[in-house]
């Protein structure tokens, strides 16, 4: 009898594995086919109380919050210190045609053992009276690839990268998602690192990513609240606004914008939630693990997004892949744990993946804790149409074209902040 029992068991594991991959494989692009689903309520404490003030937003619910997305969807952020120095490896007053100052600066993260390398890029406007605000976020190929600038320095991980030296590695090669003189015309500073530089992203480099400095770090660890890729990159983001708060006298420590494109977008959402010194916050194309519902279960679904990239979220979402009907939490009440700083999403038309409805009702669906603090968030549950930005206190657009960053992108979001980090 135990034999049949084991018999049994044996044959049920293999349907219980390709179900999960092929959840990840069943993609539904087709919005009649969009599951009911039933979103919960952002305001509803775990013990039924329904949050009616700022203070009970902020001492009950947005901690509980924090404490789901630390545990369900992308690792607990350790509190341990991290060491970190930081060396001015050049800085010129008279980049872009005297336009702006632009600084590079190494910072090396140790535990006294090993050294992780990372380099700052920035660059900071010459004709603001003051300080300026900034930009801060991570470009995806080098810091070579964001300008034409000879004097740019590759990033220190990109050895790491196999083909790094092909063509969209090379220099200016992301120039368009990165219009610095666009941005410095209009009186921003913006700061970018190499994402790569923080958690190279592949699954097997695990070792040479800032999670392996923490004195816990256990490279096999598939504890269910272990912090990965997301995770690290958030807290990198942090790592940036500290060098910049106490080291940068020409930028306003308070108006610090961060922005994120895709993966970044989820990175970035996840930073502003926890580190209040991010004063806007800016998802563009963020998809599924960053603004997008994950009810939907609309383009890229849990099953998907964590077979291709296992580590990225920490393996507590696994449980919920092809399970989203389950989950006790959905990415509006991520992007609720923005307010009431400044909230931005936005889309493409072409961009499906991303679920585009998704991400507008997720930053929709955070208007009651907006309304606690008298803010104003998107009005209505049907999206603006396309090239069509709303911005109130929460903003959103959906512009024509595909999956990228755009400088009509840029004008809206150097439009938004002028109206609301002036
Ligand atoms: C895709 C992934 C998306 C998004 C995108 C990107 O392959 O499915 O979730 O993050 O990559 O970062 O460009």
């Amino acid at each position: 009898m135990k034999k049949l029992n084991l018999i049994l068991l044996l044959m049920c594991l293999p349907i219980v594995f390709t179900s999960a991959q092929e959840f990840g494989n069943r993609i539904n692009e087709d919005e009649s086919k969009v599951p009911q689903y039933t979103l919960p309520d952002v305001l509803m404490c775990n013990n039924g109380m329904k949050v009616k003030t700022v203070k009970e937003w902020e001492s009950i619910r947005r901690l509980e919050l924090l404490e789901i997305f630390s545990s369900q969807e992308y690792g607990r952020t350790p509190t341990e210190k991290m060491n970190v120095s930081y060396d001015v490896l050049s800085e010129d007053t008279n980049a872009l045609n005297g336009k702006a100052t632009r600084k590079q600066i190494l910072f090396t993260f140790t535990n006294g053992k090993k050294n992780i390398e990372a380099i700052l890029l920035l660059y900071m406007p010459n004709n603001v009276k003051g300080k300026a605000p900034v930009f801060i976020g991570y470009n995806f190929l080098g810091n070579q690839s964001v300008t034409e600038e000879k004097a740019v320095f590759a990033s220190p991980s990109l050895h790491l990268v196999e083909g790094a030296n092909s063509n969209v590695w090379t220099r200016g090669s992301q120039k368009n998602r990165w219009p610095i003189e666009m941005i410095i015309d209009r009186g921003y500073a913006v700061a970018t690192m190499y994402y790569g530089d923080i958690y190279p992203d592949d699954k097997e480099l695990r070792d040479h990513s800032i999670v392996s400095l923490f004195s816990d770090y256990d490279k096999y660890s598939i504890h269910h609240d272990e912090w990965n890729a997301i995770g690290a990159w958030a807290w990198g983001s942090s790592r940036v606004a500290d060098y910049i708060i106490n080291n940068e006298s020409k930028i306003d420590s308070n108006r610090i914008a961060l922005i994120g494109h895709s993966r970044q977008g989820k990175a970035a959402l996840w930073a502003g939630a926890q580190d209040t010194r991010f004063k806007v916050v800016i998802s563009n194309c963020s998809g599924c693990g960053g603004a997008a519902l994950s009810k939907r279960v609309f383009g890229e679904n849990i099953a998907r997004i964590t077979s291709s990239f296992p580590h990225w979220f920490c393996p507590a979402f696994n449980r919920y892949a092809g399970n989203e009907s389950n989950m006790p939490f959905d990415q509006h009440e991520l992007l609720a744990l923005i307010a009431p700083r400044h909230l931005y999403v936005a889309s493409a038309e072409e961009d499906i993946w991303a679920d585009q409805k998704g991400e507008y009702l997720a930053a929709y669906y955070t208007k009651d804790v907006y309304k606690l603090y008298g803010m104003e968030g998107l009005d209505s549950p049907i999206p603006p149409a396309i090239n069509q930005p709303i911005q109130n206190d929460v903003a959103y657009h959906i512009r024509t074209g595909i999956h990228d960053v755009t400088d009509f992108d840029w004008t809206q979001y150097l439009n938004y902040c002028d109206k609301y980090m002036r």
